[in-house]
């Protein structure tokens, strides 16, 4: 790179070669590229100064709406008292602080914060705790873990490995060894247009005690999943199942582990899912609302028991060799208590709860569009399926995410043929009933 070019770096970039995208077609991208520059509150802004709203909180993560000024202001503080202390045999006040809070939002015995930078760290960092504490427990034999079809836990490769989306595993080699799935719990036939859990579907959790069956639970270390499925498409679970799982993993001393990335931070009108269904796990992982997408910070909280299994060596003794440079960053922290004070000072976990209602009723007038094949909702998060058009599958997915960011001025995110909704929780009803009515504009423009 020449240096002329780093000193007249323009506001738009000319150039938008060198920069390879994640999850994301380079080349079309490329060709005609969809640039955010600023936001605030339920928007986003283009370069060119257009107004976005914000149907999708980023990515599941901006919670408490975008760039709000406690929130900034803590990170500006922070930056200018604290940049970085080592995360390894030191630490800083807020990390223990936070680690307290966030200890304090979940339910029961979940009471220790493992602090990582993504989801993906938290989803390994959680599957090594579940291997590792049953070695320390002189259980080393429990080596499987148990994930879920169209399961998304990240990109690392233990979350590949328990993941369930094909395109994220056929291309990475053999991945973890001993991994086994549990069915998907979607079936259109049964549970189309439902709001919340549906009705059909728990028994499906009984496929564990099968997976059990097969390679005796003495070799099985713990089972993912996320209490409400997102990046597949938005699948809230059948009524009953989730506690139906813990109950077979309590039965086999089986490790459950929600992967909360999604849900937690108000997504489904409380802290944690886990709270809506009264269903503890043995670990939740976060990220994303903990900071309202301000600064990296994810993480796993773990249940009193399992962290005690690792406090009975030598006192001085490293408990768990594991662990990241940037594990409980100073600004992390300090966004991540701004967050959680602003979620508790504007009951934006209880707003959603209030709105959820709503919300379903919005959702549900796009029933009856052209190529609309399901509407799904729960908390504030609504799933579109649409019909794919016969030789291009995910194409009018596509299609809709682009005529509703360049015509309608709308976030949407799409999921093969799928559209997910899941707004700030500071929407007002005024916002959702614009959020549908521009989107139901799009599904009829469509072809
Ligand atoms: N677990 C779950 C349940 C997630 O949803 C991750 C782990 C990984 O988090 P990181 O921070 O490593 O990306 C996620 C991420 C989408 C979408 O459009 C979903 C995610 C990320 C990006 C897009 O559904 N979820």
């Amino acid at each position: 790179m020449s240096l002329a070019r780093t000193r007249d770096v323009p506001s738009v970039p000319n150039d938008l070669q060198s920069y390879w995208m994640p999850f994301t077609p380079n080349r079309a991208f490329k060709k005609a590229p969809r640039l955010i520059a600023r936001a605030k509150g339920m928007h986003y802004y283009t370069a060119d100064g257009r107004a976005v709203l914000d149907g999708t909180a980023g990515l599941w993560c901006c919670n408490a709406g975008h760039n709000r000024d406690p929130i900034v202001e803590a990170i500006r503080a922070q930056a200018a008292e604290l940049d970085y202390a080592p995360a390894f045999q030191f630490g800083h006040p807020k990390a223990f602080e936070l680690a307290s809070r966030i200890a304090a939002l979940a339910p029961g015995a979940l009471e220790h914060v493992f602090f990582c930078n993504s989801g993906s760290e938290a989803v390994d960092t959680a599957l090594k705790i579940a291997l590792a504490f049953h070695n320390v427990r002189g259980q080393g034999a429990r080596m499987r873990l148990i994930g879920r079809e169209r399961g998304y836990h990240g990109v690392g490769f233990g979350g590949i490995s328990v993941g369930g989306i094909v395109n994220n595993r056929k291309n990475f080699g053999s991945l973890l060894v001993g991994v086994d799935h549990l069915p998907h719990t979607y079936n259109r036939e049964k549970q189309a247009f439902t709001r919340g859990e549906p009705e059909w579907g728990a028994h499906l959790a009984d496929e564990l005690d099968r997976i059990v069956s097969l390679h005796d639970a003495s070799t099985i270390a713990a089972v993912i999943v996320e209490p409400m499925a997102g990046s597949t498409g938005v699948l809230p679970p059948p009524k009953g199942y989730l506690e139906r799982l813990r109950a077979i993993c309590d039965k086999h001393g089986i490790l459950l582990i929600f992967d909360e990335v999604i849900t937690g931070f108000g997504r489904m009108g409380h802290a944690f899912a886990a709270e809506r269904y009264g269903v503890e796990p043995d670990m939740i992982t976060f990220a994303k609302g903990v900071t309202s997408g301000a600064v990296p910070m994810a993480g796993v909280i773990v249940r009193k028991a399992v962290y005690d299994a690792f406090m009975n060596g030598p006192e001085n003794a490293i408990e768990l060799f594991h662990g990241y440079t940037y594990s409980a960053h100073p600004l992390a922290c300090a966004a991540g208590l701004a967050t959680l004070d602003l979620y508790r000072e504007e009951g934006l976990f209880e707003r959603a709860k209030k709105l959820e209602p709503v919300w379903a009723d919005a959702a549900m007038t796009l029933k009856g569009l052209p190529n609309v094949l399901d509407i799904r909702t729960i908390g504030l998060v609504a799933g579109i399926d649409l019909a794919s058009k016969p030789d291009a599958v995910g194409r009018r997915g596509t299609e809709a995410m682009e005529k509703a960011f360049g015509e309608e001025g709308l976030m949407i995110r799409i999921t093969g043929e799928t559209i997910a909704l899941s707004p700030p929780l500071i929407v007002s009803e005024g916002e959702i009933g614009e959020i549908f009515d521009k989107l139901g504009k799009v599904l009829r423009g469509l072809n």
